[in-house]
C-alpha cells in the first residue's frame, strides 16, 4: 500500500460489472443473501430467503496513519512498539537458539492468507495475503505516540517490561530511549492501589473534568500536526480498571455523561475520559482492557457523532483457544459441561489483576465467552443452562510475562460417557497482544474508508447521495476482542472462526466478491 497518502493500487482486479474502479475509489454492487424466519398460523415455521442489494465504496487512498496508545510505557505499549521499529528496519539479532528476523507473526492482517478463489487452469486455491485483499495501512508505517502515568522513556519501560531479548533491545535502544510518553490523568480509585508508585507523569487532578478532556484531544491534534498525519486511531492498553457503576443521571445518556464530567464525578473512569476525548475528536478509539469504559452515554455520544469505538480486551490466547475449542466441541454435538480457567503471571499487568475490583473486570470479560454458542444450542441444553465455568488468575512475580494458563474442559458424550480435554499454554502475553493491537489499528482505520447504502435501481448506483459509514459500534474487530462491544441490541459472537468469517467476507464485499462458502463444489460435482 502506499505510505504517503496517494491511492494504492488494488493487488487484484474484480472483472464483474458490479465493480468500479477509480483513481480514488473502488465501488460494488453486492447482494446479501439472508433467510427470515417467521412462525406460520398453523405452528410451523416459514423460512424465506431475502436479497438485500447495497452499494459498498471504498476510498483506496492509504493514509498517513498514527496510533496513539494509552499505557505506551507498559508492557504491551513497549513491545508493540519496538516490534514495529523492528520490522520497519528488518532487524536480525542473536538468541541463544540463533538468528531471528522480525516478523508479524500473530497478526491476521500480517501473517495469515485469505482464499481468493480458485485457479481457472488447476482448480486449485489461490491465496492471498490478508493485507491484499483490499488496500490497508502497513504496520511499518505507524507513527506511534501516546500517554503513561509514569514517565519512563521506553528504552528504560522496555527494561522494566522483561519480555524482548537483549540483543533486541540493544539495536532498538536509542530510538526507543527518544519517545517519552505524555502525562496522563489518573484516578487512583480506578486501578490498584499497588500502581501507585509508577505514577509519577501526570496531568493535574484526580477526577474526572473538562480540562482533561480538552488537554487529551489537544494532545491527538498536537500529534496530528507534529507528525503530519492524516488520522489518528488511539487505543486503551493501560491498566484493567475496575467496572464503573452505572448510575441513572451520570453515565447513562450522552448528555448526562458530559455533564457529570462537567461536575467532576466520581463514578467516571480515565478510560472513558478517553474515549469522550476521542468520540468528540473523532479519532477511533479502541479498548483493549476489559472494564465498562463504553457506558451507554459513551455509546450514545459516539453514535451521535459517528465516531468509531471497539472493544473490549484484547483476546489473546486462552481465551482465543477457548473460543475455538468450545465452538468445535458444541457444534460437534459434544454437550460441554465445565471449563475450569486457571492461568497465573508476574507482570505488572498481573500485579494489577491481583487486586479484587480490577480481578473482577477480567473475570466478566473472560468468563462470557461461551454463552453464544450454549445459547445457540436448542439439542445439549435447556433454556438458562450453562456448563460451569470458573476462572482464577493469581499474580506469581517470578514468571514475568511468562504467562502460564491451565484450562480443563468436561463434557458429556455418548450414553453418559464423559471426555476431559486438559490445555496448557504457556506464552510471552505482549508478545500475542502486540499483533492484536496492531490488526485493531489497521483494521479500524480501514472501516473509516468504508461507507455503503442501499442500492437504488432509479439511482442507477451511481449517485454518491446517501452513503453512511458502517455502524460506531466497530463489532466487526470482535475476532480479536474477549467480550466484543456490538451496536446496542445486537447480538454477540464469540465463536472465533465465525467472527474471522465475518471479517473477510465484510471485505469481500466491498470488491463484490461472494463470501467464501467452503462448498468447493467444483471438486465435487464433475
Ligand atoms: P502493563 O501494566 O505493563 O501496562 C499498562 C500501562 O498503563 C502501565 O505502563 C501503566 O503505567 C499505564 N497506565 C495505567 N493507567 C493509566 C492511565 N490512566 N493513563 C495512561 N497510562 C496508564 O500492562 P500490559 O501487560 O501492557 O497490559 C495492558 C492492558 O491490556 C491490561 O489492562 C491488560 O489486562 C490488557 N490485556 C493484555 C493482554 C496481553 O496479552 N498482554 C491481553 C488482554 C488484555
Ligand atoms: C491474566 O488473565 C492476565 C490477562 O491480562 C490475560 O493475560 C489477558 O487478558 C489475555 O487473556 P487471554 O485469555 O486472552 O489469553
Amino acid at each position: 500500500a502506499a505510505a504517503n497518502g496517494a491511492a494504492a493500487r488494488p493487488k487484484f482486479i474484480v472483472n464483474s460489472p458490479n465493480v468500479v474502479y477509480s483513481d480514488s475509489e473502488i465501488r460494488s454492487k453486492y447482494t446479501y443473501r439472508t433467510t427470515t424466519v417467521t412462525d406460520g398460523e398453523d405452528g410451523s415455521r416459514i423460512v424465506t430467503p431475502k436479497e438485500t442489494v447495497y452499494d459498498f465504496k471504498l476510498d483506496t487512498k492509504v493514509p498517513k496513519l498514527g496510533v496513539m496508545l494509552v499505557g505506551l510505557g507498559g508492557n504491551n505499549g513497549t513491545t508493540v512498539t519496538a516490534g514495529i521499529m523492528a520490522n520497519r528496519r528488518r532487524l536480525v539479532w542473536d538468541t541463544r537458539n540463533g538468528r531471528q528476523a522480525a516478523n508479524y507473526y500473530g497478526s491476521v492482517v500480517m501473517g495469515s492468507t485469505l482464499k481468493l478463489g480458485t485457479d481457472a487452469k488447476t482448480n486449485q486455491d489461490v491465496n492471498i495475503p490478508f493485507h491484499d485483499v483490499l488496500p490497508m495501512v502497513h504496520p511499518n508505517d505507524l507513527v506511534i505516540g501516546g500517554w503513561d502515568i509514569s514517565g519512563m522513556n521506553l528504552a528504560d519501560a522496555m527494561d522494566r517490561a522483561k519480555v524482548l531479548e537483549p540483543t533486541l533491545k540493544a539495536l532498538v535502544r536509542k530510538e526507543m530511549a527518544e519517545m517519552v510518553p505524555l502525562p496522563s490523568i489518573y484516578y487512583p480509585d480506578f486501578i490498584a492501589a499497588n500502581q501507585e508508585d509508577r505514577a509519577d507523569n501526570l496531568i493535574p487532578g484526580s477526577k474526572a473534568c473538562m480540562a482533561h478532556v480538552e488537554q487529551i484531544r489537544k494532545d491527538i491534534r498536537d500529534f496530528k500536526a507534529a507528525n503530519n498525519l492524516d488520522k489518528v486511531i488511539v487505543q486503551w492498553t493501560a491498566n484493567t480498571e475496575r467496572f464503573a457503576d452505572i448510575v441513572a443521571g451520570i453515565n447513562d445518556t450522552a448528555d448526562n455523561l458530559l455533564k457529570a464530567i462537567e461536575a467532576g464525578h466520581d463514578e467516571v473512569s480515565p478510560s472513558t475520559v478517553f474515549a469522550v476525548a476521542c468520540i468528540l475528536e473523532n479519532a477511533p478509539f479502541i479498548n483493549g482492557s476489559p472494564q465498562n469504559t463504553f457506558v451507554p452515554g459513551c455509546i450514545e455520544l459516539a453514535e451521535k457523532h459517528g465516531a468509531f469505538i471497539g472493544g473490549d480486551d484484547f483476546k489473546s490466547g486462552q481465551t482465543k483457544m477457548k473460543s475455538a475449542l468450545v465452538d468445535f466441541m458444541i457444534n460437534a454435538g459434544i454437550k460441554l459441561t465445565s471449563i475450569a480457567s486457571y492461568n497465573h503471571l508476574g507482570n505488572n499487568d498481573g500485579m494489577n489483576l491481583s487486586s479484587h475490583r480490577q480481578f473482577r473486570s477480567k473475570e466478566i470479560s473472560k468468563s462470557n465467552v461461551v454463552d453464544d454458542m450454549v445459547a445457540a444450542n436448542t439439542v445439549l441444553y435447556a433454556k438458562d443452562e450453562h456448563p460451569d465455568h470458573v476462572v482464577v488468575i493469581k499474580y506469581i512475580p517470578a514468571v514475568g510475562d511468562s504467562k502460564r494458563a491451565m484450562d480443563e474442559y468436561s463434557a458429556e458424550i455418548f450414553l453418559g460417557g464423559h471426555q476431559t480435554i486438559s490445555m496448557a499454554n504457556v506464552c510471552e502475553d505482549s508478545l500475542l497482544a502486540s499483533p492484536l493491537i496492531i490488526d485493531l489499528v489497521v483494521i479500524a482505520e480501514l472501516m473509516t474508508r468504508i461507507q455503503w447504502k442501499l442500492h437504488s435501481a432509479e439511482a442507477g448506483g451511481e449517485s454518491a447521495k446517501g452513503y453512511k459509514s458502517f455502524h460506531s459500534v466497530l463489532s466487526v474487530l470482535s475476532y480479536m476482542l474477549k467480550a466484543p462491544l456490538t451496536p446496542p441490541g445486537t447480538p454477540v459472537v464469540n465463536a472465533l472462526a465465525k467472527q474471522r468469517a465475518a471479517l473477510a467476507n465484510i471485505f469481500r464485499a466491498c470488491v463484490g466478491l461472494e463470501p467464501e462458502s467452503d462448498m468447493t463444489l467444483e471438486h465435487k460435482l464433475f
